[in-house]
C-alpha cells in the first residue's frame, strides 16, 4: 500500500524534532502538547493579522535569518514558564556574519537547583585568543570566578559588522550583550525627537548590558562607523551567568553600601545599581592606587583598611616640589578619586594603601549611564577641599571645572 505524505508534515515534524533536540524536555508528550498548541495559537493569530501561516519551528524557535521586524519580538515573554530552557529572543546578530557552530551544554546549574541550558559556540584557538583579549578588561566580567568566566567565553559568538550598521536600536527589547574586539561605534541618544551622538566606543569596551540587567528598552542606539568585530552574549546566557552573579554581589554589599554616607541620599534601587557596576580591588601596604596628574576613569570607596592622600606642591616659580606631603586619610566607608571626575582635570593627588586595604572601584562611564545625578553628590565635597587648599597654599584655582 502506498501512502502519500501530506504536504507540510515533514516540515512540521522536523520543527518539532529540532525543538526536542534543543530543549531536551523530560516529558516528551507534555512538551508535544504544548508545542503544537502553541503552534496552533500562532497560526490563528497570524491568520487574524493576515500574515503568512506559521510553519516549521515557529512555535518556539524564531527564524534567526528572518528580516528585521518588530513583530519578531512581540511574544518574547509569553512562553510557558515551566520549560527548562527559555529561548533567547531572535538574535539580530545572526543576520550579520556569525562565525560559529552551536552546541548545547545543559550542565549549568541553576540557582534554584534546576539545570539551565547554556549555548556553547565552538571557537578556533585563534578566535578564543582574540575573544579573551577583548574580554580581559570588561567590567561586568570582573566579579566572575574563573570557571564562570570560561562559561561566558564559551557562550559568546563572533559578529562581524560593516560600516553604518545599527547594532542596537534605542527603544528595542534587549537581545545580546556585546564586547568590542575592534571598530569604532557611535552612541546615539534620541530625546524629544532629536538624535544626538553622546559618545563613542573606540576599539574597546562593551555595550548592551542595561536592557538585559534591568529589563528595560534599549537606552541608546549603537552604530558602527567602520568595519568591526564584536563578541555577543545572548540574553538567556547573560541572565543565567551575569544577572545571578550580580544578585549575589548585591547581597554581599547591600549593608556596606547602605553605611556609606556619600550614598545615603540615593534610592535603594540606585544603590543596588551601583553595586552591579562596582569592582573590588585589594592593595598591599604602600601600593599606589592613584597617581597625581593621571587622567581619571573611576572613583573609590574604602571597604576595609586605610589610604593616605599625598600631594606634591608647586614652588612660587611654578615648579613641582619632589616630596609628597600627606594631606588626608580615608578609612572604611569614605571615598576618594572623585575630584578629577567632577572637575574634569587630572588627579589632584596620589593615593596609597596604608596597610592591607580593600576598595570598591566604580567606573565613571558605568556610573554615568546609571546614575548621572550622583555627580551632583560628589560635587558637594569640593567646597570643603577649596577651604583647605586656600588655607594651605593661598589659592584653589586647581579645582576650577574645565
Ligand atoms: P542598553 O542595553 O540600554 C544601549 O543598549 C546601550 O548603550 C546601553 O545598554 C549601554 O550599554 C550603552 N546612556 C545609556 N546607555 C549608554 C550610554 C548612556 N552610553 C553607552 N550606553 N550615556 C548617558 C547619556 C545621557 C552615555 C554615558 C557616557
Ligand atoms: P582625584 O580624582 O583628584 C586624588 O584623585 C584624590 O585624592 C582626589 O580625587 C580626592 O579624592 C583626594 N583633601 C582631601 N582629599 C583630597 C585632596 C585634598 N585633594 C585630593 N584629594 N586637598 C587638596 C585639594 C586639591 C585639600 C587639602 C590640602
Amino acid at each position: 500500500m502506498s501512502a502519500e505524505v501530506p504536504a507540510g508534515l515533514t516540515d512540521l515534524l522536523m520543527g518539532f524534532t529540532l525543538e526536542v533536540l534543543k530543549q531536551r524536555p523530560e516529558d516528551l508528550l507534555e512538551f508535544a502538547v504544548r508545542y503544537f498548541t502553541r503552534l496552533r495559537e500562532r497560526r490563528s493569530s497570524a491568520r487574524a493579522l493576515g500574515r503568512s501561516p506559521v510553519t516549521r519551528g515557529d512555535a518556539f524557535d524564531r527564524d534567526s535569518t528572518a528580516p528585521d521586524s518588530s513583530d519578531e519580538e512581540e511574544d518574547e515573554d509569553d512562553f510557558p514558564e515551566d520549560f527548562t530552557f527559555k529561548p533567547p529572543p531572535p538574535s539580530k546578530c545572526n543576520r550579520r556574519v556569525s562565525v560559529c557552530a552551536e552546541a548545547y551544554n545543559p550542565d549549568i546549574d541553576d540557582d534554584d537547583g534546576g539545570v539551565k541550558s547554556v549555548v556553547v559556540h565552538h571557537k578556533t584557538e585563534e578566535q578564543h585568543r582574540r575573544l579573551q583579549d577583548a574580554c580581559r578588561d570588561i567590567l561586568i566580567f570582573k566579579s566572575l570566578q574563573k570557571d564562570q568566566f570560561s562559561e561566558v567565553l564559551d557562550s559568546m559568538f563572533e559578529v562581524l559588522v560593516k560600516p553604518h550598521e545599527c547594532i542596537i536600536s534605542q527603544g528595542d527589547d534587549g537581545d545580546n550583550f556585546y564586547v568590542i574586539e575592534r571598530g569604532v561605534f557611535d552612541i546615539v541618544i534620541q530625546k524629544d525627537g532629536v538624535s544626538r551622538c553622546v559618545g563613542q566606543y573606540d576599539n574597546k569596551g562593551s555595550f548592551g548590558e542595561l536592557a538585559l540587567m534591568y529589563n528595560t528598552p534599549r537606552a541608546a542606539t549603537i552604530m558602527s562607523t567602520q568595519d568591526g568585530a564584536l563578541w555577543a552574549l545572548d540574553r538567556a546566557t547573560f541572565h543565567t551567568l551575569i544577572v545571578k552573579m550580580n544578585a549575589k554581589k548585591r547581597k554581599m554589599y547591600e549593608s556596606f553600601i547602605e553605611s556609606v554616607p556619600l550614598l545615603t541620599s540615593l534610592q535603594l534601587s540606585e544603590r543596588m545599581k551601583l553595586v552591579d557596576v562596582l569592582e573590588m580591588k585589594s592593595f598591599k601596604n604602600n601600593d599606589q592606587i592613584i597617581k597625581q596628574g593621571d587622567t581619571a576613569d573611576c572613583f573609590y570607596i574604602v571597604e576595609s583598611g586605610e589610604v593616605k592622600i599625598m600631594i606634591k606642591s608647586k614652588t612660587a616659580a611654578g615648579r613641582w616640589v619632589n616630596e609628597e606631603v600627606e594631606i588626608a586619610r580615608c578609612t572604611a566607608g569614605q571615598y576618594f578619586g572623585e575630584l578629577a571626575l567632577v572637575t574634569n582635570k587630572p588627579r589632584a593627588a596620589s593615593v596609597y594603601a596604608s596597610g592591607e586595604t580593600r576598595c570598591l572601584v566604580i567606573d565613571v562611564q558605568a556610573f554615568e549611564r546609571l546614575l548621572g545625578s550622583c555627580q551632583e553628590i560628589l560635587k558637594r565635597n569640593i567646597s570643603h577641599y577649596e577651604q583647605q587648599l586656600v588655607a594651605l597654599f593661598g589659592s584653589s584655582d586647581d579645582l576650577k571645572h574645565e
